[in-house]
């Protein structure tokens, strides 16, 4: 049986979770806490030597990495094929993964701990917060973390996220314009897959529609993607109301700071 250790509204785990409803599988979840510090128990490093989630375990098979997970998922169970089979299409594909892990799950992470995450933080013991932010050694998170952590919308690192994303829809918008609605050969594929959470987090941050309110297309891509059954079983109906209600409270309280970076990034490096 297929075991999956994820935590509760992690936008990577959702993409694995979304994955395994499109293929129609079964597996076993394990929970783990981030704001206990769950992910950094000794055996879980064992599994995720980052003390990150998700992994995905299959027999004696470990994988780490969400976009690992989910393409290791399409080689094992192929039916209904979500890497496509063209060449060019494949490396399209990957291109929004890529795009994903590149810049994306940071720039979301980033805008999700200055919204709310960050009262979580403040919320810990300093003893714990400590080992947060030291990140089983790893310099560059710690530095995000903090960032964010001490100057929320004011980080670069926000200002960075913001930028990203504006990218992001900019070439979706490009893509969908002549009216496909997935983004790799009008397919369902893990490039659409990869983005789904990102976006939805944005929405229930209350701020997508600062970036999309003009873009129709990347709005259709938004609505097809909410009407996906496996979206809905992994993200829709998996989040609880406390957690939309938390989505919704921190992240409009940000929402001027986020349209005001926007336009700073469109007059300084767009026009
Ligand atoms: N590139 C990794 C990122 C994994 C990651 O950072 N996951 C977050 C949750 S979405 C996490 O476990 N964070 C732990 C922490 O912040 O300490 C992937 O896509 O699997």
């Amino acid at each position: 049986m297929l075991k999956l250790y994820k935590a509760g509204n992690s936008i990577c785990s959702q993409k694995v979770v979304i994955t395994l409803h499109e293929k129609n599988l079964e597996w076993e979840t394990t929970n783990i806490s981030l704001f206990k510090n769950e992910q950094y128990s000794p055996a879980y490093l064992k599994l995720n030597p980052k003390g990150v989630v998700p992994t995905l375990v299959n027999g004696d098979d470990i994988v780490n990495e969400s976009t690992l997970i989910c393409e290791y998922l399409d080689n094992l169970f192929p039916e209904p094929a979500l890497i496509p089979a063209n060449a060019l299409s494949r490396t399209k594909m990957r291109k929004w993964s890529k795009a994903v892990d590149e810049h994306l799950f940071v720039g979301t992470r980033e805008i999700s701990f200055s919204a709310m995450f960050r009262q979580k933080l403040k919320e810990m013991t300093p003893e714990q917060r400590e080992v947060r932010f030291r990140n089983v050694g790893d310099p560059e998170r710690r530095a995000r973390y903090t960032s964010t952590y001490e100057h929320g919308t004011d980080s670069p690192y926000v200002f960075q996220a913001v930028a990203n994303f504006e990218k992001l829809f900019a070439d979706m918008e490009e893509i969908l314009a002549d009216g496909r609605t997935w983004l790799v050969e009008d397919r369902l594929s893990l490039g659409d897959i990869n983005l789904m959470p990102y976006v939805a987090r944005l929405d229930y941050l209350q701020l997508l529609d600062i970036w999309i309110s003009e873009r129709p297309h990347v709005q259709s891509w938004w609505q097809s993607t909410q009407e996906t059954e496996s979206f809905r079983k992994a993200v829709t109906e998996a989040l609880s109301d406390k957690e939309y209600a938390n989505m919704k409270e921190h992240g409009s309280k940000i929402r001027e700071q986020i349209a005001d970076l926007r336009h700073s990034y469109i007059r300084d490096y767009l026009s």
